[in-house]
């Protein structure tokens, strides 16, 4: 089968000729329709996010099942399934928390580059290749835990549900699970890309009002409001994002700030934003190596909540359908979103457009 593969940090994507086994006893192969481009996979061949290399990414995609493992329940071949990239082990301290966002062995599977067990599937001819985020959807076809599918509806096109597996639960889990976003509260958005997107959707479905949009793309503007932004600020032509946040939330700043770049200056500006006793909730990936500068005065006498999200704090068995749900009766938008298809041929084109920010999501569909 073709896939992409990321040999080391810094090259371009080589789609090649690789092989991959059955699936094991508790796993699944999935025959891929579709990936979107995340800049996820973008910080991995900057080198900035350390995964085993080679590997073969993706993480955010949908196709339909072809075979699956003698253990495997509730999962057959034909079923059309969307990718999750938190595969959730359901045994842990943070699975039993009620916290699979944080699953251990979710983590220590993104850390090995393997899948569960350290089962290895990917096989070509110069070495090991490794799995990446137990998805690796870069690839005519994959093998993945059965944690790590979810079942949808066969109606759903599946280039739409692919981005379901990554930038829409990710923004729309970050709104409703992590911050809890109310009717009239004012939310500001540093960063619409396909994550930030998603964002601003989740805010103006859950009533917030108003809703700022950031961008340092001007291009972003129409898309920003689109997806229900009220105010749109063109980050290339100030570097003080706060005081036009200021200037729209009678000079308190915005009950919620989301930073969706993953740099440490938007991460500074995104806690600056936020009023007193707001909350600011970092989405962006920033490189591990790298710290953030906050005024430690500010933590008792501001009383602000700073916290992160992963994958929107999303419990995804539950949350993909319930996402999916809201398309079908029209109330979020996944039709816009894919605003680019692209052949696996072409994936290199379609990070360069990506970091160029001309797309909404670009898709590679099979
Ligand atoms: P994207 O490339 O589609 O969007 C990024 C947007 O940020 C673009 O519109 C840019 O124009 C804009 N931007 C870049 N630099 C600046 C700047 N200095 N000031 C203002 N705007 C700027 O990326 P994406 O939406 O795929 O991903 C966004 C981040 O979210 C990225 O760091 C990614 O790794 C992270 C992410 N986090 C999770 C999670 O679980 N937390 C999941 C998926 C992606
Ligand atoms: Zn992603």
């Amino acid at each position: 089968m073709r896939a992409a593969v990321l040999v080391d940090s810094n090259e371009a994507l080589q789609v090649r000729d690789v092989a991959l086994d059955n699936p094991g006893p508790k796993e699944v192969s999935v025959k891929m329709a579709a990936a979107g481009v995340c800049h996820s996979d973008w910080h991995v061949m900057q080198g900035d996010l350390p995964v085993p290399l080679p590997a073969i990414l993706g993480h955010e995609g949908a196709g339909i099942v072809e075979q699956v493992g003698k253990d495997v329940f509730g999962i057959r071949p034909g079923d059309h399934v969307v990718l999750s990239w938190i595969p959730s082990c359901g045994h842990c301290f943070y699975c039993l928390k009620g916290r699979p966002d944080m699953c251990d062995e979710a983590f220590n599977i993104q850390l090995s580059g393997s899948l569960p067990g350290n089962a290895m599937r990917l096989h070509w001819d110069q070495g090991p290749l490794y799995h990446y985020l137990g998805t690796s959807c870069f690839a005519e076809q994959t093998v993945v835990p059965d944690t790590g599918v979810i079942p949808i509806d066969p109606s759903i096109p599946l280039n739409k549900a692919a981005l379901v597996g990554c930038a829409v639960t990710t923004g729309f889990g970050a709104v409703v699970h992590t911050a809890q976003v109310g009717v009239g509260d004012s939310v500001s958005v540093i960063g619409c890309g396909g994550v930030g997107l998603n964002v601003i959707q989740a805010a103006h479905l859950a009533g917030a009002d108003p809703i700022i949009a950031i961008d340092a793309n001007g291009n972003k503007k129409d898309l920003a409001k689109k997806f229900g932004a009220t105010h749109f600020v063109d980050a290339s032509q100030t570097d003080d994002l706060i005081t036009p946040v200021l200037d729209l939330t009678q000079g308190r700043g915005s009950d919620f700030a989301f930073e969706v770049i993953g740099r440490t200056e938007t991460i500074e500006a995104a806690y600056g934003m936020v009023r007193k006793a707001g909350m600011a909730v970092i989405v962006g990936v920033a490189p591990p190596h790298l710290d953030v500068s906050l005024n430690a005065f500010s933590f008792p006498s501001q009383s602000k909540i700073l916290t992160g999200s992963w994958y929107g704090q999303s419990v995804p068995a539950v949350d993909i359908p319930r996402i999916l749900g809201l398309y079908q009766r029209g109330k979020l938008n996944l039709d816009d979103l894919v605003s680019q298809s692209y052949a696996l041929e072409d994936i290199n084109e379609a990070f360069r457009e990506l970091t160029q920010g001309t797309v909404a999501r670009g898709v590679i569909e099979f």
